[in-house]
């Protein structure tokens, strides 16, 4: 650590070139720090570069996922497809000059706090070490692919993927294709092949309930008016309606008995209801939980796209996999020439598998045994200058992850000021504000929808929703200023009591 002009020069490593870990390169390529993003991919967009399914679209408006400080004119419609976003980070990137920080093809193993010196020690896949005095943890949430346990998978004689492992080559075009998983995921790939395939099994181990949501295109003229006049995104962005959605949302989530989850429920039960017309397929996709419990699905054509001719609907549990297709518990096969797994992702990673060991050793997979867990989503007791960005138990929902980056980031910056300004050598949350806090996050979580009886990616090991359990308003005013009583300061480089 330098100090130059009275202020503190910190170096940031930031671990993760996604959304997030680009947002925070960008805030402190304009803060004049010293950083290094590692990514272990040799590009960059995080998830965004994982999946390239066709069908990918974030089920978030456009303009809102976006970063507030990059409008971006050239969305082609209300919901981006997935190459749209990867431009559009790649683009943003180059433009904040950020790409060249960005070192690529290189993990972080490990990350070690070192007591003594009051730095994290970084292992890199290289073999390198290197020290940083922060650690910017933007390593995404689904980012391991969970494949299914399902007897036979090797032997498939075709092809044969998880969905964020797409494969160019496989067999779509005329093809007998299957669908393991109807998350957002089975259900976009579905929409976008069932009109390639010759046939195209979709394998439902439970229904969904759909939400029908506008879809448009935006015009080349509607296009041109938004470079002219940044002011209309903005306008779009900040429009009071989607944000009283937002708030709509959150206050169905958090209340199971009142009027806006009814009314999420009501919109999903007369969309199955007025939308799918064989009555027989109609109840195999009619779900026996509560809407919104799992992560809602966001459609407009799903439904359309399950009663064309060559669609099947899939409901009975499937036995075992074999060479020709995929062999049901009632004994029919369903014979395939590509099986796509959209099993969905080993939610509770986080920044693992890289070893974080705090202060004394203590190692965030113990810390983290029953659940991971953060204060406010951000940091950890006994985790100095260790911050996380769509870190555990912040709010995962249908909303912009990226507006939960930026507020995220916006709270770091408060907590890294004093360390800035040469006030401190460390900050971390203390135990006993951390525990509160999660005491209370996990009381309230077990009472929102996501705990109404389902089972989802929502849901920790012990059966508990993981996500912030509260409004969107309370997280944003959480973000804006955080609680600096909460937190230990430290001028010296000794391991601290934490109370
Ligand atoms: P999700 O939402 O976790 O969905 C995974 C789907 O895969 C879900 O329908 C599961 O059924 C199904 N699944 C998982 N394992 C199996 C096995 N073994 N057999 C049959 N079916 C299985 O993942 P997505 O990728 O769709 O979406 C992830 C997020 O990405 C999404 O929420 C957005 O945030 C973007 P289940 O419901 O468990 O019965």
């Amino acid at each position: 650590m330098s100090i130059q002009n009275d202020r503190r020069h910190l170096r940031y490593a930031v671990v993760g070139a996604g959304m997030a870990g680009i947002l925070a390169a960008i805030k402190l390529k304009q803060d004049g720090e010293n950083f290094i993003v590692y990514e272990k991919a040799e590009r960059l967009g995080g998830t965004w570069r994982d999946n390239r399914y066709p069908g990918l679209t974030c089920d978030v408006p456009a303009h809102a996922y976006t970063y507030s400080f990059e409008p971006y004119a050239e969305w082609q419609a209300y919901y981006a497809k997935g190459e749209e976003i990867r431009t559009y980070f790649e683009l943003t990137a180059a433009k904040y000059e950020v790409t060249p920080h960005i070192r690529f093809g290189c993990e972080v193993m490990s990350c070690v706090w070192q007591d003594e010196e009051a730095v994290w020690l970084l292992g890199l896949s290289t073999g390198e070490s290197v020290e940083a005095d922060v650690v910017i943890a933007a390593s995404g949430v689904l980012h391991h692919p969970r494949m299914p346990d399902i007897e036979g998978l090797d032997g498939f004689a075709g092809d044969v993927f998880h969905s964020a492992r797409w494969q160019d080559e496989a067999r779509i075009d005329g093809a007998r294709v299957g669908v393991v998983g109807n998350g957002s995921t089975g259900v976009q790939i579905i929409t976008a092949l069932h009109d390639r395939a010759e046939a195209l099994v979709h394998f439902q181990r439970s229904p969904q309930w759909i939400m029908p949501v506008p879809y448009f295109r935006y015009s080349e003229e509607e296009r041109a008016a938004f470079r002219r006049d940044p002011g209309l995104i903005d306008a779009i962005r900040y429009d009071k309606e989607y944000w009283a959605n937002i708030h709509r949302f959150t206050q169905a989530i958090t209340h199971v008995d009142g009027p806006e989850i009814a009314i999420i429920e009501q919109l999903c039960l007369d969309n199955l209801e007025n939308s799918v017309r064989d009555p027989e397929l109609k109840e195999k996709l009619r779900p026996n939980y509560r809407a919104a419990c799992k992560r809602l699905i966001y459609s407009w054509c799903y439904y359309d796209a399950v009663q064309q001719p060559n669609v099947t609907v899939e409901r009975e549990g499937i036995a075992r996999i074999e060479p020709e297709g995929v062999r049901l518990k009632d004994g029919r096969l369903q014979p395939l020439d590509t099986l796509v797994l959209a099993t969905g992702f080993q939610a509770d990673r986080f920044i693992r598998p890289t070893q974080v060991l705090g202060r004394n050793g203590l190692s965030l997979d113990d810390v983290w045994s029953t659940r991971p867990t953060a204060y406010y989503a951000v940091t950890i007791p006994n985790f100095p200058n260790f911050f996380m960005l769509n870190g555990p138990t912040g709010p995962v929902g249908n909303f912009s992850l990226i507006d939960i980056a930026e507020r995220q980031w916006a709270y770091v910056e408060q907590l890294l000021a004093p360390l800035r300004r040469g006030e401190a050598l460390t900050v971390e949350p203390t135990m006993r504000a951390h525990a509160g806090y999660e005491e209370r996050r996990v009381a309230a979580a077990r009472t929102t929808i996501f705990g109404s009886g389902c089972s989802s990616w929502y849901l920790d090991a012990t059966g508990v929703p993981s996500s912030w359990p509260w409004s969107y308003e309370a997280f944003a005013e959480a973000m804006a200023a955080p609680i600096m009583a909460d937190y230990v300061l430290t001028a010296a480089s000794e391991p601290v009591a934490l109370s």
